[in-house]
């Protein structure tokens, strides 16, 4: 069974971005739980600012698991990626994801390294820079197992990133690692701007994927836009996935709105 996630940011900077829920972590997970999602994924911006007993006791009153921790914030906030030119800019931001990787183990969820992969600058090789991340990939694939979570990276679209926009891209970048402990993240809403098929690249990719984002093609909740949701689903059905689609959409029109028909859409064509 594929299990259903929402989104919640602790970021009040960012606010616009593409999460369901805001403000407060207990009432967002109450409504989550109310809604009958089975996780929540959450942006913060340190490892360090959610007390590990309280979440807990706020999962389980709710009947949720943390589905995944996201990194980005390293990025946004700080300006850290995996492949910056500056040793020092790196070694930041493999600190900054091993205390998310820490974090997420404590409720048995990964981290995901999306915007905190960075890009191939302005006259660097592109194959130094792929380097640069395959040894951070390594490293952190590694420290993960040793928590016994995966680490998830995904690939983000061409105005995002320039270093892997497809998931075939991504099977193929994680074939060279050392570490096997390293997932694919389907983000439908990237998959909507450079798949030619969303359904044959999650066919193909199969026991890769770690972790979906559910959102549609403008990135609002699953059925305000155009991407054939079901056909993602059938998919993800057919290669056995049991992992969380998780609902990295804007919260529009507003958060509770957002959150049902999530909900709805899930019921409609996961379960
Ligand atoms: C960014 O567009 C995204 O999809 C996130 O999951 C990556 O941090
Ligand atoms: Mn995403």
């Amino acid at each position: 069974m594929i299990k259903a996630s929402a989104t919640i940011s602790l970021v009040p900077s960012l606010r616009g971005g593409p999460w369901i829920y805001w403000d407060d972590l207990a009432e967002s997970c109450r409504k989550a739980g109310a809604l009958g999602f089975d996780g929540v994924e959450l942006f913060t911006a340190t490892s360090s600012e959610i007390e590990e007993g309280s979440f807990k006791d706020l999962l389980a009153a709710n009947n949720l698991a943390c589905s995944a921790v996201g990194t980005g914030a390293g990025k946004v906030l700080n300006g850290w990626t995996l492949t910056h030119a500056d040793p020092g800019n790196r070694d930041q931001a493999l600190g900054f994801i091993e205390g998310m990787i820490d974090f997420g183990a404590r409720f048995g969820a990964p981290a995901i390294i999306g915007s905190m992969q960075g890009n191939v600058e302005k006259g660097e090789e592109r194959e130094a820079v792929l380097d640069r991340l395959a040894e951070g990939l390594n490293v952190l694939g590694k420290h993960a197992e040793m928590q016994g979570v995966p680490l998830i990276y995904e690939p983000l679209n061409r105005y995002e990133t320039n270093l892997f926009n497809t998931l075939e891209s991504g099977v193929e970048f994680l074939a060279r690692l050392d570490t096997k402990n390293v997932l694919l993240l389907a983000d439908l809403f990237h998959m909507n701007i450079e798949e030619s098929s969303i359904g044959d690249a999650i066919r193909a990719s199969g026991d890769r994927i770690g972790h979906v984002h559910l959102a549609d093609s403008n990135r609002r909740p699953a059925g305000f836009g155009h991407t054939d949701i079901g056909e993602a689903a059938r998919a993800l059905k057919d290669i056995g996935y049991t992992g969380y689609a998780s609902a990295e959409a804007f919260a529009w029109p507003d958060p509770d709105a957002a959150a049902e028909q999530t909900i709805q859409a899930f019921k409609e064509h996961f379960v």
